[in-house]
C-alpha cells in the first residue's frame, strides 16, 4: 500500500505521544474495570469500526452565496483520492471512499479501482446526480428528475443511474444511493400524489437494474432545493417506497435533513426494526442540510443515534450492517482535517454506545425508574474514550493526534503547490 504521508514522520509523532498516551489509557483502563469493562475489549472494537468518506467532502464547499476556494483543493477524482488516504492513513478509520457521478465519473473505471486500492482504499455505495443539470444534457431538470412530468426527462435520469450502477460495479461497489431534489416551490405547481407515482415508476426501473448483491438507498431530505414540497421529505416516505420496491430498498438517514428537534434516534430504531435501515450520512446540524463536523454540535444525539445502533446489532445478529458514511460540506475548515475530525467523533459515539450497561438499562427500563436509566446513558456518554480511540490508531499504524500530525506533515502546503487553482472554476465541493 502507498502511505501518502512519510510512515516515519507519523512514527516520529506518536514516538512523542507515546508516554502520555500510555498514561492515559492505564487510567482509562483503571476506570473501566472497575466498572467491570475490558479497555482491550473496547480497543478491539474501535479498530473495526469504519466508515466512508465522500469524494466531495474533500474539496471546500459553499453556501448559495459564495464558495471560498481552499489551498490545494483536489482537481479531479485520483487527486480526491489522495486526499482521502491520507484521512485514512491517520484516522485507520475510513477504508472506503463514496464517489458522486458524474462528478467522479472516470474515463477508465479499471485504472481509477487501481490507483484506490495501491492507496489501500475501496468504494463505498455510488451516488446519482439528478439534481444538477450536466454540460450538453439533453432535458433539463428544472422541474425534476425521477419524478419529472415530461417522460424523457424521466428516462434520461433513470439511465444516469443505471449508468452510476455499471460505473459502481466495475469499481466494487455494493449500493447506490438516490437523493433527488425534486419536488415543488409553490403550492399548486405539482400534484403531489402524481410526483411520488411517477418517482416509483422511475425507482422500480433503477430496481430491476441492481445486480442480486447490491442495496439501493433512498436518501430523504426535508427541503431545499424544493421549498414547500419535497418528493422524498422524510423517512415515512422513504419507508413506503422501499418497502414497494422491494428487499433490495432500504433507507439512507442523513442527519442532517430532518427538522430541528426532530428525535432522528427514534428514526433509527423504527428503521432497524422494520428492517429498512440500509445507512448513513453522518454529519451534524444546527438549522437545516448544514453539514457541519459530525458532533460538533450535538454529540449527544449522535451518541444516541449510536446506542440505537448497538441495541439492533444484538438483537438483529451479524446480518445487522447498515452503511457508515459521512457526508459533509467545509466552508471555513480544511477539508482533511473536518473529515478526519469527524470519523474520529462516529467512532467515538461509536465506542461510547459499547460502553451502556444494557443489563442494568433494561431492568431499569422494567421497573419504570426513571432517572437512573437516563444516569445509565450519560454514565456512557460522559466517558472520555479518547485514549481508546488514540491507541486503536497507533497500533494500526495511525497517528495518535491526526490534526497534528497531518498539520507537522506539510501535505496542505505541498499539495497547493502540486495543484494551482484553476481561475473561475469550482473544481470541487458542491457549488
Ligand atoms: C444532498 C444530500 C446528498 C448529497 C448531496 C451533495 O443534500 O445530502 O447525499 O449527495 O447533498
Ligand atoms: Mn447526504
Ligand atoms: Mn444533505
Amino acid at each position: 500500500m502507498t502511505t501518502v504521508i512519510d510512515a516515519a514522520l507519523v512514527a516520529e509523532h506518536n514516538a512523542k505521544q507515546e508516554a502520555r498516551l500510555q498514561a492515559d489509557y492505564e487510567a482509562l483502563g483503571g476506570m473501566l474495570a472497575r466498572r467491570g469493562q475490558d479497555i482491550e475489549v473496547l480497543t478491539a472494537l474501535a479498530g473495526r469500526f469504519a466508515v466512508a468518506v465522500p469524494s466531495w467532502g474533500v474539496g471546500t464547499g459553499g453556501t448559495r452565496f459564495a464558495r471560498f476556494p481552499g489551498r490545494g483543493e483536489p482537481r479531479n477524482v485520483f487527486e480526491k483520492l489522495d486526499d482521502c488516504a491520507v484521512i485514512h492513513q491517520l484516522t485507520r478509520a475510513t477504508p472506503s471512499v463514496s464517489p458522486h457521478f458524474p462528478w467522479d465519473r472516470p474515463t477508465d473505471a479499471a485504472e481509477l479501482r487501481g490507483y484506490a486500492d495501491a492507496l489501500g482504499l475501496t468504494f463505498d455505495a455510488v451516488n446519482s446526480n439528478t439534481f444538477q443539470d450536466q454540460p450538453g444534457q439533453e432535458h433539463t431538470y428544472k422541474y425534476g428528475s425521477l419524478t419529472a412530468t415530461n417522460a424523457a426527462t424521466r428516462a434520461q435520469a433513470v439511465a444516469h443511474n443505471i449508468e452510476c450502477i455499471e460505473l459502481g460495479r466495475a469499481l466494487g461497489s455494493k449500493a447506490l444511493t438516490v437523493w433527488v431534489g425534486d419536488g415543488a416551490n409553490f403550492p399548486g405547481q405539482s400534484n403531489l400524489r402524481g410526483a411520488l407515482e411517477r418517482y416509483l415508476e422511475s425507482m422500480r426501473s433503477i430496481y430491476a437494474a441492481l445486480p442480486d448483491d447490491w442495496n439501493v438507498f433512498i436518501e430523504h431530505k426535508l427541503f431545499e432545493p424544493a421549498f414547500y414540497a419535497t418528493t422524498i421529505a422524510d423517512w415515512g416516505t422513504s419507508f413506503a417506497c422501499a418497502t414497494a420496491l422491494g428487499p433490495k430498498a432500504k433507507c439512507l438517514v442523513d442527519l442532517g435533513h430532518h427538522a430541528p428537534n426532530t428525535n432522528i434516534e427514534m428514526i433509527v430504531a423504527r428503521l432497524a426494526q422494520f428492517g429498512k435501515l440500509g445507512g448513513f450520512h453522518f454529519n451534524d446540524s444546527k438549522y437545516g442540510d448544514d453539514d457541519l463536523d459530525s458532533g460538533s454540535i450535538n454529540p449527544f444525539q449522535l451518541f444516541l443515534v449510536f446506542n440505537e445502533l448497538a441495541d439492533a446489532a444484538l438483537r438483529e445478529g451479524p446480518a445487522f450492517a447498515p452503511a457508515y458514511m459521512l457526508d459533509q460540506s467545509h466552508n471555513v475548515t480544511d477539508p482533511v482535517e473536518s473529515l478526519m475530525n469527524s470519523a474520529v467523533e462516529v467512532q467515538r459515539a461509536y465506542v461510547q454506545a459499547a460502553l451502556v450497561d444494557r443489563a442494568r438499562l433494561a431492568e431499569l427500563q422494567a421497573s419504570n425508574d426513571v432517572l437512573p436509566a437516563a444516569q445509565t446513558l450519560k454514565d456512557a456518554f460522559r466517558t472520555d474514550v479518547s485514549a481508546i480511540l488514540a491507541m486503536a490508531r497507533v497500533r494500526a499504524g495511525g497517528a495518535a493526534d491526526p490534526v497534528a500530525c497531518y498539520r507537522s506533515s506539510g501535505y496542505r502546503d505541498r499539495v497547493a503547490s502540486l495543484r494551482p487553482a484553476k481561475a473561475g472554476a469550482s473544481s470541487s465541493g458542491i457549488v
